[in-house]
């Protein structure tokens, strides 16, 4: 971009009226709701970062008025004040009445922001109930006011002076409440963008702060030199990267400037996210691919001249280059192409070869000069390619249901009745338990899979780990359904699915373990209301020969009120300590008896509150896990399953 190119106002051409815009807000900023509200900020913002794009500005303010309205500072050029020869107005006027009174549209430097590509001003102003704007340039400053839906009330005059070298742009706007749902906005919604711009435009200095707040004084200011490496760092915080250095490449043909930064971390998901002109490309596209491309080229040249991977081993294909891998990438254009039902994906062919380019030589030469961090890199690809086979593998087993049958007979008492209708599967916590779960039950149609310890942690581990874990592999081959692409619900072999563990903290750990399982690798079970969790007794209430179980302390306390006073007196009350307490008929009549037990059924809200516990576990040390889940341990039992 030519930074010293003057703007010539008759740049500018007149395009459309504004009524088009009140008429049909959704064509414009799609919706109207919140986040349409929201999309007005960004316009405005947007006209801002073009400044600073194009090398003027340095500084940009958003503040959320206590009255709802927004206003946006920066301290590019200022608007240009001077007369219009088309319209015979000011340009400001000008920009901010004129439908596509833009920069790009008259041909004066192109722009490489996002949204209407500098041209919102006119929409907000058309959706709004007034806008007032304030230009400080050539040591004055200008005011100008428009009101309903764009209308000039004032229009462009001096209203002081200012220091010499003073510019910039102030611009205050109150969206019109006959056109959104609500005026209310989201700070953390526009601090999140807020953010997300600061990394995207290395050096710019961004502040939000919320007047609507009496204690936020100061806001949240974000300016981040690295660009986006930091936005890796920031993705990776919490992760344990690989390599300590961030890799950033960046290069530039034809005024397409294209930039990339990544790390690789010890987890299995990838985090690839992005940008053309500061848009987040959902659906990927051109300058993605190029990425992509080249790197699985260029690691799989890497690992096959150094000899990590030997002849006779297969290539590694694009999945497994990309586990653990968090990366930005960043293309400004200025003529994008956006493709797709949601305009998320860059189409301009040129992109894929400009970013396979600047990338396969950077990374090519990062490798070259990183012999260590290569190596990691390349054996971490390689572990996932192991992986990748040994899961499908796995499932391939899991499919014929074959999953070490003799173990498996060993454990799963089944049910004579192969009728899944009528059948139900109890997953006992521990081989007492089991042992008299067995001996209770109804076999005609009753199952029991005792579960010796704890079952494997699937949040942290991969699909093939799982299928590794021998409690996991009984469960699927007990289930009958396979996992996975294999999932097939219509060969779950029982009705319900019953877990049934003691009412302290490893029971709630052990339903929490086995809930996330559910959740992650069999979900339709849970949400088809095939998941139940048993309700043991509390409490055995015991006065001659009756013995009466209840769950609760509220059930014990009304069961005693009404007994009459003599045999109140004489009751027995015992707390059950577990499972493995109750003898085979105690546990039968109480817990797993058709006619009298009670069971909760498991939903998919069960389970995402169980995710969420596990989400916090997520670290590696055992420690703290164990100290969550005995300080959690209420909040565990709360799930009241
Ligand atoms: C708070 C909103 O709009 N800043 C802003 C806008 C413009 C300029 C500078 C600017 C651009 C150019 C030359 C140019 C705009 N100018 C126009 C138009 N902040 C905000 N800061 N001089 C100043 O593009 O050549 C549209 S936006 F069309 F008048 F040039």
């Amino acid at each position: 971009m030519k930074n010293n190119e003057h703007y010539d106002a008759s740049d500018i051409q007149v395009l459309e009226g504004l009524e088009a815009v009140r008429k049909r807000p959704g064509m414009y900023i799609g919706t109207t709701d919140v986040k349409g509200l929201h999309h007005l900020v960004w316009e405005i913002v947007d006209n801002s970062i073009d400044e600073a794009l194009a090398g003027y500005c340095e500084n940009i303010e958003i503040i959320i008025n206590k009255d709802n309205s927004i206003t946006v500072k920066d301290d590019g050029r200022g608007i240009p004040v001077d007369i219009h020869p088309k319209t015979k107005k000011s340009t400001v006027e000008t920009v901010y009445t004129v439908l596509h009174a833009g920069g790009k549209f008259g041909g004066g430097g192109y722009k490489v922001s996002g949204g209407l590509h500098g041209v919102g001003a006119s929409v907000v102003n058309a959706l709004s109930k007034w806008v007032e704007v304030k230009v400080y340039k050539n040591e004055k400053i200008y005011y100008i006011r428009f009101e309903n839906g764009g209308h000039t009330v004032e229009s462009l005059k001096e209203i002081g002076t200012c220091e010499k070298n003073r510019t910039g742009t102030h611009v205050t706007f109150k969206p019109d409440p006959d056109i959104f749902d609500t005026e209310i906005y989201d700070y953390n919604t526009l601090l999140t963008r807020v953010r997300e711009l600061a990394f995207l435009n290395k050096g710019l200095r961004l502040t939000l702060r919320d007047d609507r707040d009496e204690k936020d004084t100061t806001g949240d200011t974000f300016i981040y030199e690295g660009g986006i490496s930091e936005y890796v760092k920031f993705i990776n915080q919490g992760k344990t990267p690989i390599h300590e250095d961030i890799i950033h490449l960046e290069g530039e043909d034809d005024g397409v400037m294209f930039e990339v930064a990544m790390q690789y971390n010890t987890g299995y998901n990838e985090n690839i996210y992005s940008f053309v002109n500061n848009i987040n490309t959902h659906d990927g596209g051109t300058h993605e691919e190029g990425v992509k491309r080249a790197l699985t080229r260029v690691i799989n040249n890497y690992a096959r001249k150094n000899n990590i991977l030997k002849e006779k081993d297969e290539s590694l294909t694009g999945e497994d280059v990309k586990e653990g891998l968090t990366m930005i990438i960043s293309c400004k254009h200025p003529n994008p192409q956006f493709e797709g039902q949601t305009k998320g994906r860059l189409g301009n062919s040129e992109v894929r070869k400009l970013a396979d380019n600047v990338f396969s030589k950077g990374f090519e030469k990062f490798l070259l000069e990183n012999p260590d961090e290569a190596k990691l890199i390349v054996e971490k690809s390689m572990l996932a390619c192991r992986a990748r086979n040994a899961a499908k593998k796995a499932r391939e087993i899991s499919r014929k249901g074959d999953l070490t049958i003799t173990n498996f007979y060993g454990k799963l008492s089944d049910c004579k009745s192969k009728d899944p209708k009528v059948s139900e599967i109890f997953i006992v916590e521990g081989d007492s338990a089991g042992g008299s779960a067995k001996e209770g039950r109804d076999s005609m149609t009753q199952a029991i899979l005792p579960l010796r310890g704890k079952i494997l942690n699937v949040e942290k581990n991969r699909l093939d780990r799982a299928l590794n874990n021998e409690e996991i592999r009984t469960i699927i081959t007990a289930f009958g359904t396979g996992i996975g692409d294999e999932f097939d619900l219509d060969k779950l072999r029982y009705d319900k699915i019953i877990i049934m563990t003691d009412a302290d903290v490893d029971g709630a750990h052990i339903r929490v373990l086995l809930l996330t399982l559910f959740y992650r690798f069999f979900r339709p079970i849970v949400e088809k209301g095939h998941v139940y969790a048993a309700q043991p007794p509390l409490f055995r209430i015991s006065h001659g020969k009756v013995r009466k179980y209840v769950l609760t302390d509220e059930e014990k306390e009304q069961y005693l009120v009404s007994l009459p006073e003599n045999i109140r007196q004489r009751a027995e009350i015992a707390r059950m300590k577990g499972l493995g307490e109750m003898d085979p008929d105690e546990l039968n009549e109480t817990t797993m008896d058709i006619e009298s037990r009670t069971l909760r059924q498991i939903t998919v809200d069960d389970c995402v509150k169980a995710d969420a516990v596990f989400s916090k576990l997520m670290g590696d040390d055992v420690e703290p896990r164990r100290k969550f889940i005995e300080e959690q341990a209420g909040y565990v039992e709360n799930l009241d399953i």
